[in-house]
């Protein structure tokens, strides 16, 4: 890939403050936008409700999707890097919590060497929390970090409010944002595996109305039942995705024997993913400044310059620490990302530790299978960002294009770099197809490369780069 100098880096930024002067609000809001609009007052008004309607008093299968989150206290245990890297996290666990729908009322941080086993933060802290929790009025304790049954049972008993940790919230915040089937069923699936192991330690603090704390009362029976429903369930759900699963598998493979290339949109959750594949496709997709807000993938089709079509999917964004349900539970959405022919890596250029966003990303992708297919950084937020730490990223990584997906700069830059890394078709031929093959001309068009078309008396001359199917099927055609 072709390395830009300094000068044309500077240009890119230049054009994209220019472009930015012209925008009054810092909401951007797409041309097709019904869809996208309904979807926003759907999920403000269902966070309402959430709100209003969770009184959390039995610890059942449909209750622990329902967490009541309102008046929350952070708290983080800071074992390792900077204490800005530790500030990161917490303003970044805040931005979930919000997402969720709660209201931060403080943060404490705790330095320690590794987190305490049995209270997540050390005793002197868990005093000085309880303090914390009693003078604002808290309902909820949320943790920065995944923390073990017995941890959440104890902290909740010494803080007498509801203790959950990182991995719940984000469980949270994809239940409420899920609304396709299959996206509905994977989080559900999800959440039932967080919960099995921690069923017994919600149970003794929580729902003590639900029988004897310790020794096998009437509670421990319903922990039993509950565990069994949920396994039940979990399996039911497991079909259910696997049935959603084949369809989605035919529509790829339909893809792939029409050898049409994918290309992946990627990157951490916010970057502006959606706003991109708006931007490239005029999709239409939800855009919202909000942590997870696309959690279904969406297949657009797009074209090269010189014509030939590949598709770009927009999916689920990463975050630090995804909770390994969730992955597990997303398998077949994120095989968008896995089995594409490119990944398109978008950065938030804006945010104040992008480099840390573009490794966690990277270990998803490796999770998930896909650290060999070819990446290409979209470093967004150009307008906005600061100019030093573009150029940061710029050094670190040298294949980032600098783009504002809401100005347009650098845009035609990075679709140029799509073009070129999109795989290219292996044989090349040379034919002459009659007028009354127009058919296959089309067909050249979209899935080959042309190099070279002439149209003659008796036909279309062609020189093309196209797959093995659609050579074969030209064969009779060819001219040398
Ligand atoms: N200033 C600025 N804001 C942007 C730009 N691109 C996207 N945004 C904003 O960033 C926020 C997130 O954008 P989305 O496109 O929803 O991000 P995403 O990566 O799809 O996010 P999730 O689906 O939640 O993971 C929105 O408020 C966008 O308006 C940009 O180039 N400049
Ligand atoms: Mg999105």
């Amino acid at each position: 890939m072709a390395k830009r100098s300094e000068e044309e880096y500077d240009q890119l930024l230049q054009e994209s403050a220019e472009v930015a002067a012209q925008f009054d609000s810092d909401i951007f809001i797409p041309d097709s936008f019904d869809s996208t609009q309904r979807d926003l007052s759907d999920r403000q008004a269902l966070r309402r409700v959430i709100g209003l309607s969770t009184e959390l008093t039995d610890i059942s299968e449909a209750e622990y999707r329902k967490l009541r989150l309102e008046r929350v206290v952070l708290v983080g245990v800071w074992t390792e890097g900077t204490i800005k890297d530790a500030e990161n996290s917490m303003a970044e666990l805040a931005a979930l919590a919000e997402t969720a729908g709660s209201e931060v009322l403080e943060a404490l941080i705790q330095r320690r060497d590794k987190p305490d086993p049995s209270t997540f933060i050390g005793s002197g802290k868990v005093s000085e929390l309880k303090g914390v929790v009693k003078a604002t009025g808290a309902d909820t304790v949320i943790c920065d970090g995944e923390l073990s049954p017995g941890q959440l049972r104890n902290l909740e008993d010494k803080v007498k409010v509801k203790v959950v940790d990182r991995t719940a919230l984000i469980l949270d915040i994809f239940a409420q944002h899920a609304k396709s089937k299959e996206g509905k069923a994977q989080v559900e699936l999800a959440q039932g595996s967080y919960m099995l192991p921690r069923l017994r330690g919600w149970g003794d603090s929580l729902s003590r109305q639900a029988g004897g704390i310790g020794g096998r009362g009437p509670g421990e029976t319903k922990i039993e039942v509950d565990r069994r429903r949920i396994r039940d369930k979990m399996a039911k759900l497991r079909r259910e995705i696997n049935e959603m699963k084949v369809a989605r598998d035919t529509k790829r493979r339909e893809r792939k024997r029409n050898s049409i290339p994918s290309v992946a949109i990627a990157g951490y959750t916010n970057a502006g993913k959606s706003s991109l594949l708006n931007r490239l496709t005029n999709a239409g997709v939800l855009v919202q400044n909000a942590l997870f807000a696309t959690l279904d993938p969406t297949v657009r089709k797009s074209e090269t310059k010189d014509g030939r079509v590949y598709t770009l999917s927009d999916t689920v964004g990463f975050v630090k620490h995804l909770p390994h349900e969730l992955i597990d539970a997303f398998k077949s959405t994120l095989e968008e990302v896995s089995g594409s022919d490119l990944i398109v890596h978008v950065v938030d250029g804006s945010h104040q530790d992008p480099l840390g966003q573009i490794k966690a990303v990277r270990e998803v992708i490796r999770d998930i299978g896909g650290e060999k297919i070819p990446e290409i950084i979209a470093l967004n937020k150009a307008d906005i960002a600061d100019p030093e730490v573009m150029r940061l990223v710029m050094r670190e990584e040298p294949d980032a294009y600098p783009v504002s997906v809401h100005t347009g700069a650098g845009i035609p830059a990075l679709i140029a770099a799509i073009e070129a890394s999109l795989p290219r078709p292996k044989v090349e031929i040379q034919t002459l197809i009659p007028y009354n093959r127009g058919d296959l001309v089309s067909r050249i068009h979209e899935e080959g490369e042309i190099l070279r078309e002439e149209h003659l008396e008796d036909g279309t001359a062609l020189r093309a780069r196209v797959d093995g199917a659609l050579a074969h099927l030209l064969e009779k055609y060819v001219r040398v």
